[in-house]
């Protein structure tokens, strides 16, 4: 008989209720969420956790560190931790008790991209900014001279910080600070000058854009 086959299985009359409360009510348990260091690089490099979660970065080779910031600029006072990943040290934890996107990076392997992020989200959600979203930072032309455009997409509107550095780690230029735009498509000119005006060397810059909660960054190339 069809609607025998269809009929749902009916929940116990006292139990469904208590069940459901149960369920309701029971707090998101925290987490520990593991990234693995393999070769110069993060796996996987950027995380989406909720309040009170803990990540976890495990060694595997080599001497890295996980360090609190965006770059080597970054001022020492503040951070979050600066812990070594190394034979010695092979595992390290935080446990995030705040909402928001936190940027970490290995000294020894910024400049080969060893950066990643934790988004903090509470019981709310993450807010306006899909967990996925990229700036889809790039830069033309590339090779550049004299100038080259570095253009990117916020995904909501938000304070923009851009700059450059060298193949040695060191601030060259910096481009934007907490310059505020709306969402969309944007550019920023880098005419080739450190802060003193002058052309730098010809060689490999780093770019890295900081908005709406994300971070890229991309390699440069001056030519004379
Ligand atoms: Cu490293």
């Amino acid at each position: 008989m069809l609607s025998h086959a269809i009929m749902p299985r009916r929940l116990h009359p006292v139990l469904a209720p208590v069940v459901l409360a149960v369920l309701v009510a029971m707090p998101a348990s925290a987490a520990t969420h593991v990234i693995t260091q393999v070769d110069m690089s993060f796996s996987p490099p950027d995380v989406v956790i909720n309040v009170g979660d803990t990540v976890q970065w495990v060694w595997t080779a080599g001497f890295h560190t996980v360090t609190n910031g965006v770059d080597l600029a970054d001022p020492t006072v503040g951070k979050k931790f600066d812990a070594g990943l190394n034979p010695t040290s092979t595992t390290f934890s935080y446990t995030f008790t705040a909402p928001g996107t936190v940027f970490f990076f290995c000294r020894p392997h910024l400049l080969f991209g060893m950066t990643g992020s934790v988004t903090v989200q509470d019981a709310s959600g993450v807010g306006d900014v899909p967990a996925h979203a990229t700036l889809a930072l790039a830069s033309t032309p590339n090779p550049f001279n004299p100038r080259t455009l570095i253009g990117y997409t916020l995904p909501a509107a938000s304070g923009v910080s851009a700059a450059v550095h060298d193949a040695a780690g060191r601030l060259v230029r910096q481009l934007a600070v907490d310059l505020q735009q709306d969402a969309g498509r944007h550019e920023l000119a880098w005419d080739g000058t450190g802060e003193d005006g002058r052309v730098m060397a010809t060689g490999v810059y780093l770019v890295t854009v900081t908005g709406a909660g994300l971070r890229e960054a991309t390699k440069v190339t001056l030519v004379k």
